[in-house]
């Protein structure tokens, strides 16, 4: 990887950050409380685990348009996942070099869907003919950030989004929010003692009025006991439909991630330990309940 490539994507991941940074509150409250707490000295010592996005599978667009974005900067496509009940595909990338986060990137399988929600999906796609990744320039970073935020479809109206929230609450999320960026991570194994378990900072978290997702309990915990992680819920924010009405939905949320130590590396010295050697990949029923964070289940509890 060439030092250009690495530069431009340190652009796409801060255009990213911006916007989600602006819309998500919760963002600056729980960087700006590390700092006072002593975690960090700045927001930027937060180490990012992976951000996730959420596109549809559909002709042109799902995981085999997006993934080309990450993997044009050198990202590799990883492990599968597969979520029956919520009608979800994914897959999570390994980024170029351990500075970067690892991505995850799911999909709705559409066509599982009843014949009516496939119908409202397909009124706002139909229009896309070709895959949108590929009518920009991935060299260009500034092309490559705008694009997430770009209008890929008209914006639906208010009654479309309900009734696919009541088949697909996914649906309703990316119909609505596109490629906004689903989540940040934080890297909770990183962090000094005192804060460097999920337990403790989960009771920091829930000290300064974060709201946690409870679905499957608080902590999820992957099978081997390595990887466990729990997430904000997402707020309940006004969106103007397309024929002007407005209603709160959900939007993107943040999550926190603790991985443990490999079984075959736990007699390294502290200061030797690196990202490669702890728990990588993700958990399918750790993932299972973290995307209900934009579920009406659990943001309806942070509705005050
Ligand atoms: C992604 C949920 C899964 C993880 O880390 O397992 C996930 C989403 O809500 O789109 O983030
Ligand atoms: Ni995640």
């Amino acid at each position: 990887m060439n030092f250009d490539k690495n530069s431009s994507l340190d652009k796409i991941l801060n255009a990213l950050f911006v916007p989600y940074k602006e819309s998500v509150p919760e963002v600056k409250k729980i960087s700006d409380a590390m700092i006072i707490n002593g975690m960090i000295s700045d927001e930027s010592d937060i180490i990012n685990d992976h951000i996730a996005f959420r596109t549809l599978g559909v002709s042109h667009l799902g995981i085999s348009s997006f993934e080309k974005i990450f993997l044009h900067y050198g990202y590799k496509r990883r492990d599968p996942y597969y979520f029956a009940e919520k009608k979800l595909n994914a897959f999570w990338y390994e980024p170029p070099t351990e500075k970067y986060p690892r991505i995850f990137i799911s999909e709705l399988r559409v066509h599982d869907l009843s014949l009516k929600a496939q119908s409202i999906i397909s009124k706002y796609v139909a229009s896309i003919q070709q895959c949108p990744v590929e009518s920009i320039n991935l060299d260009n970073s500034d092309e490559v950030g705008a694009f997430f935020y770009k209008p890929l479809w008209d914006l639906p109206i208010l009654e479309d989004y309900q009734t696919l929230l009541q088949e697909s609450e996914y649906a309703a999320w990316v119909i609505y929010n596109r490629y906004y960026l689903n989540h940040y991570t934080i890297s909770i194994h990183e962090l000094p003692e005192g804060y460097n378990t999920l337990e403790e900072f989960n009771t920091f978290l829930e000290s300064i009025g974060i709201i946690l997702n409870t679905s499957g309990g608080k902590i999820k915990t992957s099978e081997d006991g390595l990887l466990r992680q729990s997430s904000s819920v997402s707020k309940m924010q006004p969106a103007t439909f397309a024929g002007g009405e407005t209603m709160k939905i959900s939007g993107s949320y943040v999550e926190f991630a603790e991985r443990s130590v490999l079984p075959q590396f736990r007699n390294l010295p502290k200061d030797k330990i690196t990202r490669a050697h702890r728990r990588d990949g993700f958990e399918s029923a750790n993932a299972d309940k973290i995307f209900e964070s934009t579920y009406l289940e659990q943001t309806s509890m942070a509705v005050c």
